[in-house]
């Protein structure tokens, strides 16, 4: 039986050292955690991750989030069957109608949401990947952000991620061996450049070289993978994070001023010189002509994938898909605050030939529930970091364990 027994809930340090929220649901299969990630360079709209203020962990304490696990959620929830996650999920958003989930907290909502899942997989007797959605699976192509910059990092480049998409090999653990052997190379090949100070590494596990200039990290990892002797088999992607760079209706990048027709003019190029196969927020949140007008001109041949302009809401991203504002939505449970509500993202993009790359927070742990959700959906594409710290590859390793057993294709999701 999955009928909730107990729930508990803590707080643990994420791998920024900030408090965050973790659930224990008991049923009479086990007992079952959940932990909520979060971020750094946050769109707008995202759910309510509840943070105490005051001045204990500078404000950022989830005490009001675990109270209200305590004393609302969890009378609610007690007795459910967590085979069941729309209704435990259609519980919580009982409990927090709220569009933002400013009632009781998205960090309160996920946490338990997620435990829950965990619960009614094991109930079921099968991986958690089977457990939450049909499919078909796959196994993922890990984009793997091995140059940071913008908030993640404390170096000059505005651009937030410089990731590496191995797409050339028959198996995801093939594609892992090539991106940690590039990583490493990688770091050889800074440290003989830029010296020492250049491998320090940002929020994601990605080195924070000190450079400027937004082509220049392409040029350095495109440059490992051929030394590697994987040139044509690594692809190339970014995470602009734009909002973090836009200044008014421009952006300052390099320390200049672009108007969006710049910016338009600079990925054109970028994607001209470059493998690049996808560019994730390559303007501001609010910046939605610029975001149609890029799908328009490199949407047939690039992924434009919506991150703060979508925030993984299904109601934004349809009107996202009505108006051609990308071709993809990038996937963060801990944006909208649910499971199923995150599910219903995916079949509302699939349902419009939408790509989905399933993504981890900048600020995140050991938690490795993100590696199954991206192996159900079967989008074909996750980021979670760099190759590198425990935080990261937990999901990396995850996704090994599931491969193992065999029997589930690799590669982008066509
Ligand atoms: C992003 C994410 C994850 P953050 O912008 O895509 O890489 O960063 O969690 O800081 O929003
Ligand atoms: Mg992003």
């Amino acid at each position: 039986m999955s009928d909730v027994r107990r729930i508990s809930a803590r707080w643990i340090l994420d791998s920024r050292g900030n408090p965050t929220v973790e659930v224990d649901i008991s049923t009479d299969d086990g007992i079952f955690v959940g932990v909520v990630p979060s971020g750094a360079s946050t769109g707008s709209k995202e759910a309510l991750e509840l943070r105490d203020g005051g001045s204990a962990f500078h404000g950022r304490g989830v005490s009001k989030a675990i109270d209200n696990i305590k004393d609302v959620i969890a009378p609610r929830i007690l007795g459910m069957d967590c085979t069941d996650q729309r209704s435990v999920d259609d519980a919580l958003l009982e409990l927090d109608p709220s569009p933002m989930k400013d009632g009781l907290g998205a960090n309160a909502l996920l946490a338990v949401s997620l435990a829950s899942a965990r619960a009614g997989a094991a109930s079921k007797g099968i991986p958690l990947y089977e457990h939450l959605h049909p499919g078909p699976h796959r196994m993922p192509v890990p984009f793997m952000n091995v140059i940071n910059g913008g908030a993640h990092a404390g170096n000059d480049l505005d651009i937030q991620e410089y990731m590496l998409a191995p797409t050339g090999f028959d198996t995801y653990s093939e594609a892992v061996q090539a991106g940690s052997e590039v990583y490493h190379a990688l770091k050889t090949m800074l440290k003989e450049t830029y010296g020492k100070d250049a491998i320090n590494v940002g929020d994601e596990g990605g080195f924070a070289p000190p450079i400027s200039q937004p082509e220049c990290p392409l040029e350095l990892v495109l440059e490992a993978a051929e030394e590697m002797g994987y040139g044509g088999k690594i692809s190339l992607a970014i995470d602009a994070a734009a909002s973090e760079f836009a200044d008014g209706e421009d952006y300052i990048i390099a320390g200049k001023r672009k108007s969006s027709g710049d910016m338009i003019d600079l990925y054109k190029e970028l994607t001209g010189t470059f493998p690049l196969i996808s560019l994730e927020d390559p303007f501001s949140e609010d910046d939605w002509d610029a975001f149609i007008s890029l799908t328009a001109e490199l949407g047939s041949k690039v992924r434009i994938i919506g991150d703060d302009i979508f925030v993984s809401n299904p109601r934004i991203l349809k009107e996202g898909i009505e108006r051609k504002a990308a071709n993809a939505v990038l996937l963060k449970v801990n944006q909208i605050g649910t499971v199923t509500e995150a599910l219903d993202a995916v079949d509302m993009a699939y349902g419009s030939d939408f790509g989905v790359m399933v993504s981890h927070r900048s600020g995140e742990t050991s938690d490795d529930f993100i590696g199954d959700l991206a192996v159900s959906i079967g989008s074909g594409m996750i980021k979670s970091g760099a190759p590198a710290r425990g935080e990261r590859t937990s999901k990396y390793n995850r996704m090994l364990r599931i491969e193992e057993v065999g029997g589930i294709p690799y590669g982008l999701r066509e």
